[in-house]
């Protein structure tokens, strides 16, 4: 006789940087949503799928919730809470060195505001970072803030308490059929993934607003008889000061980004990629609809 199977989805939120990106790699077992030091570096939903025993894990890693300003912001922050609608437990992680933060309330707030919602769990991220008699403390504080159904303390970078973790969100998962074969760690399209890998590069290597100035995309995916692939993109930059920012002196920067960037395209297709970037100008990415759709976002009109 088959063990009964369960499935369900766990929508990760929190601030911009709390490690949501971090986290979900290491549920998954790799890389497949981007991370780096900056905030908002994650722009849309994606899924993850982990499996734990006969359950399946659908990790949704969403983007940062925070204030929003621009289009883009408000997109990005409405991303983030539609992947908590949708998913049967969600949680919320924040990090142990900042404690209960105003944006931390602010999304409590929220969290509170929704009704017949899903049990809210809390991961409180990067213990690393602190000594452990502050932790007990903040957990208290957290509590006395919002009802949680359940604390974890956790090292997404390092792997400490995430497999408490994962276990009691697998004994939580409704039963029902897997959603995705037992093998798929992700459903991101391989053309975006590819887009990330670049916009990944780019944001570890340009300064200041620069990053969140651009955007990605793969414009055409070439198989090669040899088992290689052909892989260009267009990197869109709102302002022409940017391009030449981009491209570095004598091609310099674009040269060490298109490097890193097909070095982990390769790896993580297992195969080798012929990389082309090239950067365009184009004012007003952040308003066309096309570019949003492009990044898995809502475009909503007069936003
Ligand atoms: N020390 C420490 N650093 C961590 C931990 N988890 C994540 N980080 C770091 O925190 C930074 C942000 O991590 P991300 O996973 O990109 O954070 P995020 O919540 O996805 O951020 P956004 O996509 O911007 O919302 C990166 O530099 C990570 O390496 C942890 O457990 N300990
Ligand atoms: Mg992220």
């Amino acid at each position: 006789m088959t063990e009964e199977t369960h499935a369900g989805f766990v929508a990760l939120i929190g601030e911009p940087n709390a490690g949501k990106s971090t986290l979900l790699n290491r549920m998954v077992g790799a890389k497949v949503s981007i991370v780096t030091h900056k905030v908002q570096t994650t722009r849309a939903r994606i899924r993850g799928v982990c499996m734990a025993g006969q359950a399946q894990l659908v990790f949704v890693d969403t983007p940062g919730i925070f204030r929003p300003r621009r289009r883009l912001d408000r997109a990005m922050v409405s991303a983030a809470w539609g992947g908590a609608a949708d998913a049967d437990i969600v949680v919320l992680l924040i990090e142990a060195h900042r404690g209960l933060t105003e944006g931390a309330k602010a999304i409590i707030e929220a969290l509170k505001a929704r009704e017949g919602s899903q049990p809210v769990a809390l991961a409180i991220n990067k213990i690393d970072r602190v000594k452990a008699e502050r932790l007990l403390a903040l957990a208290e504080e957290m509590n006395g803030a919002f009802p949680f159904a359940k604390t974890f303390m956790i090292s997404a970078e390092k792997g400490y308490g995430v497999d408490d973790l994962r276990d009691w969100l697998a004994s939580q998962m409704p039963a029902g059929p897997w959603f995705y074969p037992e093998d798929q760690i992700a459903d991101l399209p391989m053309r975006m993934i590819a887009a990330e890998i670049t916009r990944e590069k780019l944001t570890l290597r340009l300064h200041e607003e620069l990053p969140y100035q651009l955007t990605v995309e793969t414009e055409r995916w070439e198989e090669k008889p040899d088992g290689s692939a052909r892989i260009d993109q267009i990197i869109y930059v709102s302002r022409d000061g940017h391009k030449g920012i981009v491209l570095g002196k004598g091609g310099e920067t674009i040269k060490a980004i298109s490097t890193a960037a097909r070095a982990e395209m390769a790896e993580f297709m297992g195969r080798p990629i012929h990389l082309f970037l090239q950067v365009k100008l184009r004012e007003n990415w952040q308003e066309e609809a096309e570019r949003y759709t492009e990044m898995g976002l809502d475009f909503k009109d007069g936003d």
